[in-house]
């Protein structure tokens, strides 16, 4: 397998020009709920017992706004094509809600009556369904026994009072337009706030896509997953969750897929403090550091954030902790002793195909994992050797401030870092956040190959 190596170091090695894309907007999303934060995130009290709790962060997805009608919370939402970057050198075209994939979270408080104007802007009918939600029935969004679909350009508007509190969402009760992504969260804050009271509240939905190497659009019939995504995006486009140390986190999690994830947090433990049913009694939390979430569910975690460091999040699922490699997989030197289906390609093919792969997206060199002198002599070389390509700059936002070099090298599929900052780290990123400074990495120790350049 003498190409193998040549093949490998060609993908690794290749470094294009660095474009300064800015790729996912870390701008700050106004929040739609009632009460305004009393003081800036950044300096406020440690674990506050009183006060108003937090508004519930889905990184990477904006918040659906809503303006009072009466005493009516009216919401818009408009199913639509959106296109979705996964990672920065995948694109998806896919359905959501409002431009966004997951759709935009919806946040209301118990005991609101809320309007949702809903408008279908896809090319087939439609209905939302609110998952969890206590409602009447004729507001259920199933098609034709609780309403007629939505049909392309028709409008249906869903009202009703909500009594619940917790972790909710809403999605299209079509099983292929569900795979096509069309789910967003729903959260009830409580009218008696939960206690302990937390300092961070972050939300995050679990994805799964088939999508063919050279496309870009889900085969929603298919069962082998390449792309895994938290809030729809892959490590190590996810956003890190960012917490004072010594405050308390919760993170809600909810997953709409074909597979169950196990949701593992490393150094430290957690709590289930609440399901797709709403908060549950403290007398059944139980002490774990891996939750499984399984499909329709939701789990809300809480820890207190005690031990400074980038502590991974993640599925433990391993093929959820990779980025899709059949795009790159079509070189038959790789492929030939695995059972990966691809299209024919032949080296030379699959290589101009990784070069332009390379130019696009400004790999950094993986000399920080060399490989043996004899890999190619090791049967079932390359294993992760294949897969660890850093990109920081290209994922870099001010929540990756600070993260040391290289550290987007083996962060894939469904992963993100709950970075524990002690307080003076913590204002710093909150700063960069409020003035939507993109933080850049201290320039790699190793120079980039100009060799593969753009012509
Ligand atoms: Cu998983």
């Amino acid at each position: 397998m003498s190409s193998r190596r040549g093949f490998l170091r060609n993908i690794l090695a290749g470094a294009g020009a660095f474009a300064s894309t800015k790729l996912l907007s870390a701008k700050e999303i106004p929040m739609p709920g009632d009460q305004p934060r009393k003081n800036p995130v950044g300096k406020r009290e440690i674990h506050q017992p009183e006060g108003p709790p937090p508004p519930v962060e889905t990184l990477d997805i904006p918040n659906l706004p809503f303006h009072m009608d009466g005493g009516v919370k009216e919401f818009h939402l408009i199913a639509e094509p959106v296109k979705r970057q996964i990672v920065p050198f995948k694109m998806m075209d896919v359905w959501g809600y409002n431009g966004s994939c997951p759709g935009p979270t919806i946040q209301a408080n118990q005991g609101d009556r809320v309007r949702i104007v809903f408008e279908n802007h896809l090319p087939e009918s439609t209905t939302v369904h609110w998952h969890g939600l206590e409602i009447p029935i004729a507001m259920d969004g199933l098609p034709y026994v609780t309403q007629k679909p939505v049909p392309p350009g028709g409008r249906f508007v869903y009202e009703f009072t909500l009594h619940q509190e917790g972790t909710y969402f809403y999605h299209s009760h079509g099983a292929m337009q569900e795979m096509m992504g069309m789910i967003g969260m729903f959260i009830l804050h409580p009218e008696k706030p939960y206690q302990p009271r937390v300092d961070h509240d972050y939300g995050v939905i679990l994805q799964e896509w088939a999508i063919l190497p050279n496309n870009t659009i889900p085969n929603t019939a298919n069962m082998e997953f390449n792309w895994l995504t938290f809030n729809g995006v892959s490590a190590p486009a996810t956003t890190p969750l960012i917490a004072r140390l010594g405050s308390r986190v919760r993170i809600r999690i909810v997953n709409l897929g074909m597979d169950h994830h196990p949701m593992h947090l490393h150094g430290n433990q957690f709590v289930v403090t609440g399901t797709e049913a709403g908060r549950s009694p403290e007398s059944t939390w139980r002490r774990e550091n891996t939750v499984l979430v399984g499909v329709a569910q939701a789990r809300d975690l809480e820890f207190d954030a005690k031990y400074p460091g980038d502590w991974m999040l993640h599925c433990h699922l391993p093929h959820h902790m990779m980025n899709s490699m059949s795009d790159l997989l079509q070189n038959a030197a790789v492929v030939e002793d695995r059972m990966i289906m691809t299209t024919a390609t032949n080296d030379s093919q699959a290589l101009s195909q990784m070069q332009t792969l390379a130019n696009s997206v400004p790999f950094q060199h993986v000399h920080h994992a060399p490989i043996a002198e004899n890999a190619n002599d090791v049967l079932g070389f390359p294993q992760d050797a294949f897969m660890d390509m850093g990109m920081d700059e290209a994922v870099a936002k001010p929540e990756t401030h600070g993260l040391p070099r290289n550290w987007s090298a083996n962060m894939m599929g469904m992963m993100t870092l709950v970075r524990v900052l002690p307080p003076e780290k913590y204002d710093e990123i909150m700063d960069l956040k409020r003035r939507g400074v993109i933080d850049q990495p201290a320039p790699s120790e190793h120079h980039h190959h100009e060799d593969h350049d753009h012509h």
